[in-house]
């Protein structure tokens, strides 16, 4: 079982309009500090938020409760102009929690009026997330051939590919910057990680690394998917046969 959050901002669109043409700028900036401002404070509650299409944010808060959801909202409403609206599902895999909190939401399955809280929460029980960590191997290299705007269309081709074959797996994933994914994955979605793997690499040439990391909280199996990475680096790096993939 993973609960997931989903924030997104209340009434964006029609709100934008009113800085009229010369806007894009400011758009940018609060989005950044937006971001910056809820990851803050999620991580502070051991989640982790995933960034998604700059107006909504992916958080996976398992053991969150509606207080702790309450209080992160007025924080918010301190600090912002704009409203978030917050969707809560829990399920068990990512893609069904997705699914639990969008229900929640259309249905207006109201957990708190005053600060726009939808869906369902699990509450304190224990529960169970795995993240797959995927990286490049030796994107470096790639350089040398490859001009800055052509690396970044092939890692948004790749995006694009991962993001396909994991949903078919009931897992999300999102694009972390530089040549780094994440995956919130299903135990399908870890079960089929060394196809997806083999597929990119006899397709696009391309060589993936994938640490995996299992915890209660988001932040602890993130931490432990990223060290499972920078295991394979490591063994890599001895002059051993790597693994493509290492689970902690
Ligand atoms: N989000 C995120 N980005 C990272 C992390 N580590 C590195 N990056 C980014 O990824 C880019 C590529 O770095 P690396 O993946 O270390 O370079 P590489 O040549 O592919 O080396 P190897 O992955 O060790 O094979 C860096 O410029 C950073 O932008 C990380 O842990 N998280
Ligand atoms: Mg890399």
């Amino acid at each position: 079982m993973i609960q997931l959050s989903i924030l997104k901002i209340s009434e964006y669109g029609p709100w934008t309009l009113t800085l009229g043409s010369d806007r894009e700028h400011e758009l940018q900036m609060l989005q950044a500090s937006l971001y910056k401002e809820v990851q803050k404070l999620f991580s502070d509650k051991n989640c982790l938020v995933f960034l998604n299409r700059s107006d909504e944010f992916f958080v996976v808060t398992n053991g969150l409760e509606l207080e702790d959801h309450i209080q992160i909202q007025k924080t918010l409403e301190q600090s912002f102009d704009i409203r978030l609206t917050v969707s809560i599902g829990y399920a068990e895999s990512p893609f069904e929690a997705n699914l639990k909190a969008y229900e929640g939401k259309k249905n207006e399955i109201i957990l708190n009026k005053e600060h726009n809280i939808f869906g369902f929460v699990n509450g304190k029980n224990e529960l169970q997330v795995s993240i797959m960590h995927l990286d490049v191997n030796d994107l470096s290299s790639k350089r040398k051939t490859n001009s800055p705007y052509e690396i970044s269309s092939i890692i948004f081709e790749l995006y694009s590919k991962m993001s396909k074959f994991f949903l078919e797996k009931k897992s999300l994933t999102f694009f972390m910057g530089g040549d780094n994914f994440m995956v919130i994955a299903s135990n399908d979605g870890k079960n089929s990680v060394q196809s997806f793997i083999d597929m990119i690499k006899s397709n696009d040439g391309i060589s993936l690394n994938c640490g995996i990391g299992n915890a209660h909280t988001a932040r602890e199996a993130v931490k432990l998917a990223t060290k499972s990475l920078d295991t394979i680096r490591e063994i890599r790096d001895s002059g051993k046969e790597k693994p493509d993939i290492y689970e902690l």
